[in-house]
């Protein structure tokens, strides 16, 4: 059985998890949002990439979701002692290693969807990780400049870490995303898989980033297998994250039938065959299979049955 997943970050990385277990032996492969890359300090990160890598090989922070387990920050203080800018953004002693040897590939030539199977050598995921272009698209927020009361565009990293989403978005721009093709074997992975399920991650900058790469949403549309989206809202309320800054902003509710309903169905042009919401929540998505079931990734098990129910929606 082949499944492929449309994934972020943290939540995303944590539902792969659950999909590997809730279907050993199933090929997997994970399509994964870049446009949180960032270029800092000279170097290439890929945030997302980087922390699904790690959650699947077992090197994550488990409680902050992102960087490694037993970092250091040695090299961070140095930086902030010469006083080098940005001071807001924790690059730690361990992770340092993985941009300099992606930041050493990138500048040699080598594709980032290369760069991203060379660390994956390492770090043995699981699953196969795929970038979701080779093509540098970065997310960028437009906000108000308190200095000057005009629009200015900062990096979705300086929103997401400096502020904390605290600054009012007027809208999100995928900088490159138009110049952007699917990375080599996204579109395959898709025509060929028997589900395809999109992870409980921001639906606007990270799910929605992926489908908007040219190419990928129509993919997902003609895949052979039934799509199942995962809400990332229970009980209105975004689980992790900040994806309720970041719903409102292209118009939609901060609920599982609002987030269902952007997705929308496949019959009517959408992405959905089947949408899960969170036990006790209702949602009115015309044309999609809507079913509650548990959704909180709280224990490895509640993963598993959670990433289970979505194949069991996928009848894969
Ligand atoms: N998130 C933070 O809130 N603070 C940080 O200092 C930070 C550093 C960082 C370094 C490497 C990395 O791969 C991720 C990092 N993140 C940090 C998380 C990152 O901003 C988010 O995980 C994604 O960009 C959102 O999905």
């Amino acid at each position: 059985m082949h499944i492929v997943v449309l994934a972020g970050g943290v939540g995303g990385a944590r539902f792969l998890r659950g999909v590997l277990a809730a279907a050993p032996g199933a090929e997997v492969t994970a399509v994964v949002n870049t446009g949180d890359d960032v270029t800092l300090h000279g170097l290439r990160i890929c945030p997302d990439l980087d922390t699904v890598m790690y959650t699947l090989g077992d090197g994550i922070d488990e409680e902050r979701g992102w960087g490694r387990r037993g970092e250091t920050w040695t090299v961070k203080d140095e930086l902030a002692a010469y006083g080098a800018e940005p001071s807001w953004f924790g690059l730690g002693d361990r992770d340092l290693a993985t941009h300099l040897v992606r930041t050493r590939m990138l500048d040699a030539g080598y594709p980032l969807s290369e760069v991203t199977a060379a660390l994956a050598d390492r770090w043995r995921p699981g699953v196969r990780l795929l970038p979701m272009s080779d093509q540098r698209v970065e997310t960028h927020v437009v906000v108000t400049d308190p200095a000057t009361g005009r629009p200015a565009a900062i990096h979705f990293q300086e929103w997401w870490v400096r502020h904390r989403a605290e600054l009012t978005a007027g809208a999100f721009v995928q900088v490159g995303v138009d110049d952007a093709r699917p990375a080599p074997g996204v579109v395959e992975a898709l025509a060929t898989a028997d589900a395809v399920l999109l992870a409980p991650s921001n639906p606007v900058v990270s799910i929605g980033t992926v489908l908007g790469v040219p190419g990928i949403r129509d993919a997902v549309r003609a895949a052979a297998g039934r799509v199942v989206g995962i809400s990332p809202v229970v009980g209105g309320q975004v689980v992790r994250g900040m994806a309720d800054r970041c719903l409102p902003v292209v118009g939609v509710e901060v609920s599982a039938e609002g987030v269902g309903r952007h997705y929308g169905a496949r019959a009517d042009g959408g992405l959905l065959d089947a949408w899960l919401v969170h036990t006790g929540d209702t949602a009115e998505v015309p044309g999609v299979d809507v079913r509650a079931v548990p959704l909180l990734m709280s224990s490895p098990e509640a993963t598993r049955a959670m990433a289970r129910a979505a194949l069991d929606a996928a009848d894969a």
